[in-house]
């Protein structure tokens, strides 16, 4: 939590005379609590999502998942439909809620709409980012769906959560190939270029290309980084960027604001709600999809 906010602090300067935020009526500083204060249970739940993640997730592995999702002939439904999906899934790398994955589509995608109204396709994107948990429907363990993301094939970056102990069992750490700061890449060959570990950001963001959906640019960079908290909170990464990168940390910086700090216990009154982002979804990514 902390982490994030020093890292603002870095990108704008002014936030340094700020005082703390509070959000969802809890301060800043109260997000991503990741070690103390947890209910037992959840922090138990939590640490062990990410001790799995962080030992299975290599460079094999991922090439493994991409080979298998990317011929995206799993199955075939409407985004809608997927969203409904999400009414069923808890998701267990989180510390921040316990609600099910639709209700913090519509948290976020809400507050989004508030901040910007005219922005329709930053609604949607709001809406629809964590989509691609629905492969936890699919056979695939949450450790490999949810999470925060990181690239395999360098080293791991220290902001990463649990990085300390969670990675001793990963045999990516003890092949050179893989175990060097820069690993299997080049300096400053930009983030797309990185293979991040297997999960729902990526196989959106693919998905969405796929399908030919017409959001802008911008909203699938949102889409895609979302999750990789050690680039876009913890300034892990930053020897990959390209010049092009620092203007798409900028807009993942912005959606992370909705993304992280709505997660609440109110729950907005979804029924309501569907007229207006069904009309969105038709205009973005109409119909039966392949998934
Ligand atoms: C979020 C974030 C959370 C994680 C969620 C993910 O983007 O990375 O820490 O628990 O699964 O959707």
């Amino acid at each position: 939590p902390q982490q994030n906010r020093n890292y603002a602090k870095l990108l704008d300067p002014s936030e340094q005379l700020r005082p703390e935020p509070i959000y969802a009526g809890k301060l800043q500083s109260e997000f991503r609590k990741f070690d103390e204060d947890l209910e037992d249970s959840i922090k138990e739940r939590v640490r062990k999502t990410y001790e799995l993640m962080h030992s299975n997730q290599t460079v094999e592995f991922v090439k493994s998942r991409m080979k298998d999702w990317l011929k995206f002939n799993k199955f075939k439904m409407t985004i809608k439909d997927a969203l409904l999906k999400l009414n069923d899934l808890v998701d267990e790398s989180d510390p921040d809620t316990n609600l099910p994955n639709i209700v913090h589509a519509f948290q976020t995608a809400e507050s989004i709409r508030e901040e910007h109204p005219d922005l329709d396709w930053f609604h949607l994107t709001g809406l629809i980012h964590d989509l691609g948990k629905v492969m936890a429907f699919y056979g695939e363990p949450q450790w490999a769906v949810v999470g925060d993301t990181f690239p395999v094939g360098c080293a791991w970056g220290d902001s990463i959560v649990y990085r300390a102990t969670s990675f001793d069992n990963n045999p990516d750490g003890k092949d050179s190939r893989y175990n060097t700061k820069y690993g299997m890449y080049k300096p400053q060959c930009g983030i797309s270029n990185l293979m991040m570990s297997w999960g729902h950001d990526e196989y959106l963001y693919r998905l969405l290309v796929h399908n030919k959906s017409k959001l802008p640019k911008e909203a699938l960079a949102m889409i895609r980084y979302h999750s990789f908290y050690p680039w876009h909170a913890g300034g892990d990464y930053m020897h990959f960027c390209s010049s092009e990168d620092y203007k798409i940390l900028k807009w993942v910086v912005k959606f992370n604001k909705f993304d992280l700090y709505t997660k609440s216990n109110a729950v907005p009154d979804i029924e309501k709600l569907w007229p207006y982002y069904e009309k969105l979804i038709d205009k973005y990514i109409p119909g039966v999809i392949e998934w």
